[in-house]
C-alpha cells in the first residue's frame, strides 16, 4: 500500500465550479470584440492561466493584438469575473468536498489548496474555507501554468511531504499532467474520456472518503 501523507486539491472544477464565472466574462470580452464563445469552447480554458485563455479566446476570434491590449483585455475580463465571484456563498462547495476533507483531518492528512488562478482567495473568502488549507498555492505564487509542475511541486515541499506520498485532486487534462511531471499520485474530478491520464477517476466527492482512497492506492 503506497503511504499518503498529503492531499493537494485544485480548485475551480474540484472544490467549486467557478468555470461557470469564467465562462461568462470571457463570453462577455468575446461578445464585445464581435465575436462568439460557446461552452465548448470554455473546455480549452479549463486549469489553464489568464493569459493563455487570453490567447486561446483570440486565435477562436482570429484577432491579433499587441501585449499591452492584452493585458487591458485580460484585466476587463478579470474585472467582470471578480463581480461574479464577490457574490459567490458557501452554498456553492461542490457536494461531498467538506465531508472529505474533514475526514482527512481526522486520519490527520495534509492538505493543500494548489490553483493556476490569482483570485483563489477571494473565493476561499467567500465559500468560507481558508481554514481548512495548511497550505495554499495560487496563481500569485507561481510563474509556471500547468502542466508545469511547479504549483504542486511548491505546495509539497511547503507542507514538508515527498512528491511520492501526496495525492492530486484534478478536473482538468493540464492538471493531471501537471501532477504526473510531479510524481504525485492523482485522482481526476470528471470523465475517463475527458481524463486519459489520471490513475482513478471520480464524478464527484459524494460518498468518497479515504478509506475508499486509500484501497485504491493498493499496490
Ligand atoms: P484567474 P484552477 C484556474 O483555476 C481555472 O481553471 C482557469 O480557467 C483560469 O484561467 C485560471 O485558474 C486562472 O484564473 O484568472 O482567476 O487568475 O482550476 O487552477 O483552480
Ligand atoms: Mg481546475
Amino acid at each position: 500500500m503506497i503511504k499518503i501523507k498529503a492531499c493537494i486539491f485544485d480548485l475551480d472544477g474540484v472544490i467549486v465550479d467557478t468555470a461557470k464565472y469564467h465562462y461568462l466574462a470571457w463570453k462577455r470580452l468575446a461578445n464585445e470584440l464581435g465575436f462568439d464563445f460557446s461552452e465548448n469552447d470554455n473546455e480549452q480554458l479549463k486549469g489553464v492561466s489568464r493569459m493563455t485563455s487570453l490567447d486561446i479566446l483570440l486565435e477562436i476570434g482570429d484577432l491579433t493584438f499587441s501585449q499591452e491590449e492584452k493585458l487591458e483585455l485580460a484585466d476587463k475580463k478579470n474585472q467582470w469575473y471578480v463581480e461574479y465571484i464577490s457574490k459567490m456563498t458557501p452554498d456553492e462547495i461542490l457536494p461531498g468536498v467538506v465531508d472529505f476533507i474533514n475526514n482527512l483531518r481526522d486520519n490527520n492528512i495534509n492538505i493543500a489548496l494548489a490553483s493556476a488562478s490569482k483570485n483563489a482567495a477571494t473565493i476561499l473568502k467567500q465559500i468560507d474555507m481558508a481554514d481548512y488549507f495548511d497550505v495554499i498555492i495560487d496563481g500569485t505564487k507561481v510563474t509556471e501554468a500547468k502542466p508545469n509542475p511547479e504549483v504542486f511541486l511548491k505546495s509539497a515541499n511547503e507542507l514538508g511531504v515527498e512528491p511520492k506520498y501526496c495525492v492530486v485532486f484534478e478536473d482538468a487534462v493540464a492538471g493531471i499532467q501537471a501532477a504526473i511531471n510531479a510524481e504525485m499520485h492523482n485522482v481526476g474530478i470528471g470523465t475517463h474520456q475527458i481524463l486519459t491520464k489520471s490513475d482513478y477517476v471520480i464524478s464527484s466527492f459524494e460518498d468518497f472518503n479515504f478509506d475508499t482512497l486509500r484501497k485504491y492506492f493498493i499496490k
